[in-house]
């Protein structure tokens, strides 16, 4: 059985994608959250999830698997939740914009098989209950470096992350490639919540220096905790994922316009306090970073 926690909008992605692979799974409610319903997909169909709300006590089992498609923030209270429901076995797999999960997991779930996974794909909640899927994208998927797997499991996972959210690519490199997510998101989502403007807006020439200044402060960061980042080849990307993007609102804007917690501390705070251990100075990033906390 697959198990889905929270009312996120990629956590109700993960549980339409079980649903019309026929996946046995459930999706849970964290308490005191509004349950998830619904899902519009992309082609107007809309997927009525199988959300259990009344929070029974379930435990898991070797052959069960966790999906935690929670922020960052969120993550300590609901692993102090499942730890004790979990077999060591139990397959977890964290989904999140930033960084922070895999030290979380290697805190309070050292001895079971951890995964981290990024999503390009777009999802929006249009109400408490309902998620709209706004842009088709793709997942990758690798074991957290601080945590066993083996070549069986790691191909068993990528087949239900594969229902769930598809398509994915495994990858060895997985820090890479959050590194890369991290990049990207370091870029879009803090000057689309303060400028309050669509994904697409960030085309503007007006934009151009200050992204270009971002991206080379993650650069220098990354390099000097050992992930080579390219500087030219990242900000194609984040022009990729501009322009793919368009018309879709960030996370962060999502978050700041309804008055929810953002995930500053993982994306950009991730950087600035890599930065501090390593002397380097970026000032554009720490801005950004004390205009969204004043929000
Ligand atoms: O991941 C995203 C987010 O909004 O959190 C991006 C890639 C910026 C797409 O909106």
């Amino acid at each position: 059985m697959i198990t889905i926690v929270g009312s996120g909008a990629i956590g109700g992605l993960c549980a339409a994608g079980a649903q019309q692979a026929s996946a046995p799974y459930r999706l849970l409610a964290r308490s005191g959250s509004t349950a998830l319903q619904s899902v519009k997909l992309q082609d107007g169909h809309r997927i009525r999830l199988k959300t259990v709300t009344d929070n029974p006590t379930v435990t898991l089992t070797a052959n069960d698997v966790l999906i935690l498609p929670l922020k960052v923030f969120q993550l300590s209270a609901a692993m102090t939740y499942w730890q004790p429901l979990l077999s060591t076995q139990t397959p977890v797999i964290l989904l999140h914009n930033g960084m922070g999960g895999m030290e979380l997991a290697n805190q309070f779930l050292p001895d079971n098989p951890v995964y981290l996974a990024t999503t390009s794909h777009g999802a929006l909640k249009t109400a408490p209950t309902e998620v709209r899927h706004t842009g088709k994208g793709q997942t990758m998927l690798g074991l957290s470096p601080c945590h066993r797997g083996s070549a069986k499991l790691n191909t068993h996972i990528t087949t239900i992350m594969e229902c769930c959210i598809g398509p994915v690519t495994w990858r060895e490199d997985i820090l890479f490639a959050l590194w890369q997510k991290l990049a990207i998101n370091c870029a879009i989502n803090p000057l689309t919540a303060m400028h309050d403007i669509r994904n697409g807006e960030l085309i503007d020439a007006a934009h151009r220096t200050t992204i270009e200044a971002i991206i080379k402060e993650v650069c220098n960061v990354a390099i000097a905790c050992g992930v080579e980042l390219d500087f030219s080849s990242m900000l194609a990307q984040v022009f990729d994922v501009i322009n793919l993007t368009a018309d879709n609102y960030s996370s962060m804007h999502q978050d700041v316009t309804h008055h929810r917690p953002t995930e500053i501390d993982a994306i950009t705070g991730y950087i600035i306090a890599q930065a501090k251990k390593k002397g380097i100075d970026v000032p554009i990033n720490t801005l950004l970073y004390n205009t969204i906390k004043r929000r």
